[in-house]
C-alpha cells in the first residue's frame, strides 16, 4: 500500500482539518511549512477568494498544501474549476459524496482524499478513484456523523484498500498512537490547530477552546439533518431548546445566521457558533503549527518505542503480565 506521506508529499502523515472561515493561507502555509498538509477551507467562500488564497499560500510555502471542498456549497463546481486550473496538489471533501467530481480532479493530477463518516461512503469513494480516505468520528468538530473514531477507523480500514487517515478526537501523541493501533496510516487534526499561533481566528474563539473541558461540546442541528458539534454556549443552548420544542428548520436557521462570523471574526463566546471537537478539553496552550506537529509525533514515537509495556508485568491489559 502506498504510504500517506507519498500521497500527500509531506514529511509527516498529518492533514490539517478544514475549518470554515478560519482555515486560510496563514494556517495552511504554517502547517505545510511544519511538515504537514495545510488546508484552505473553501466552504462559504467565492471562487475569486479561493484563487487568491491558493496564490497567497504558494507565496508563503513551497511545500504541498490542499483545499477542502464542502459539498453542500452551492458553488462547488466553480470552486473545482479554480482548483483544477491552479493545480492544487491535494483536495479533501466533506459533508457529502464527492464521487462525481473525483475523475476530473484526478485528470488534473490532483490527489483526492474524501472525509467520510461511514463505511458505505468510504467504499464508494474508493471505487470512484479516491487516493486515501479520512475516517472522521463523531468526536470531531463541525458537521459530524454518528459513529465514534474508535469504532469507525478499524471498520473502514477493513473495508477499503486505500490508506485510512483517522480524524475526530486526536490532539496529542496518545491519539496518534491509538489511531495507528486501529489501522490508520495517518491523522487529521482540527481542534488543536485552532489555537495555533498562525491561526487567524479571533482570540475569544481560541480562549473558548483553551477553557473547554471534556463535556464542553454538544451536537446541535440533529433535527435539521445536519448535526454540528460546537462549544456549548448561550447560542448552542438556544438552538437545542428550539429543537426540543420541534421548531421549524427555518426558525433554527434564522437564529444561526451570522453566528459563524460572530465567532470567527468577533470572538463572541456567547452568541457565536464555536465549532470544536470533543478533544478541546485536552488543548491547553497556543503553539506554532510546526511545534504542534513535532510534539504530537514525538509523543507517539515514545509510546510506540515503549509498546512492550502493554504485555509486561503490572500492565492493565494483560493483568499480571502473563
Ligand atoms: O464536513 C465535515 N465537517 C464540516 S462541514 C461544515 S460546514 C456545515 N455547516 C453546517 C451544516 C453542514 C455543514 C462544518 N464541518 N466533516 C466531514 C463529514 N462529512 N462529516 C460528516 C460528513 C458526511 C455527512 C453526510 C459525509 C457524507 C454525507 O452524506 C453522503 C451522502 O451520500 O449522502
Amino acid at each position: 500500500m502506498i504510504n500517506v506521506c507519498e500521497i500527500l508529499g509531506t514529511r509527516y502523515p498529518i492533514i490539517q482539518g478544514a475549518m470554515a472561515r478560519i482555515a486560510e493561507c496563514n494556517l495552511a502555509a504554517a502547517v505545510s511549512n511544519g511538515g504537514g498538509l495545510g488546508i484552505i477551507a473553501s466552504g462559504g467562500e467565492s471562487a475569486d477568494w479561493l484563487r487568491q488564497q491558493i496564490q497567497k499560500t504558494r507565496e508563503m510555502t513551497d511545500q504541498p498544501f490542499g483545499v477542502n471542498l464542502m459539498l453542500l456549497a452551492p458553488n462547488v463546481e466553480e470552486l473545482i474549476e479554480v482548483i483544477c486550473e491552479e493545480r492544487v496538489p491535494v483536495v479533501t471533501t466533506g459533508a457529502g459524496n464527492p464521487g462525481k467530481y473525483i475523475a476530473k480532479m484526478k485528470e488534473h493530477g490532483i490527489k483526492v482524499v474524501p472525509v467520510v463518516a461511514n463505511v458505505a461512503l468510504a467504499m464508494r469513494v474508493e471505487r470512484a478513484g479516491a487516493d486515501a480516505v479520512v475516517a472522521e468520528g463523531t468526536e470531531a468538530g463541525g458537521h459530524i456523523g454518528e459513529t465514534t473514531t474508535m469504532a469507525l477507523v478499524p471498520q473502514i480500514a477493513d473495508a477499503v484498500k486505500i490508506p485510512v487517515i483517522a480524524a475526530g478526537g486526536i490532539a496529542d501523541g496518545r491519539g496518534v498512537a491509538a489511531a495507528y493501533m486501529l489501522g490508520a496510516k495517518g491523522i487529521q487534526v482540527g481542534t488543536r490547530f485552532l489555537v495555533a499561533k498562525e491561526c487567524i481566528v479571533a482570540q475569544g474563539y481560541k480562549d473558548a477552546i483553551l477553557k473547554a473541558k471534556d463535556s464542553s461540546t454538544v451536537a446541535t442541528g440533529r433535527s435539521t439533518g445536519h448535526p454540528v458539534r460546537v462549544i456549548k454556549n448561550k447560542l448552542a443552548r438556544e438552538i437545542l431548546s428550539l429543537e426540543k420544542k420541534n421548531e421549524d428548520v427555518e426558525k433554527i436557521n434564522e437564529l444561526c445566521t451570522g453566528t459563524l462570523a460572530a465567532a470567527v471574526r468577533d470572538g463572541d463566546a456567547d452568541h457565536g457558533n464555536i465549532m470544536s471537537g470533543q478533544i478541546a478539553g485536552l488543548v491547553k496552550k497556543e503553539q506554532s503549527a510546526a511545534e504542534i506537529i513535532q510534539e504530537m509525533f514525538k509523543e507517539a514515537e515514545e509510546i510506540y518505542e515503549d509498546r512492550n509495556h502493554i504485555c509486561r508485568a503490572g500492565s492493565s491489559i494483560s493483568g499480571n503480565g502473563k
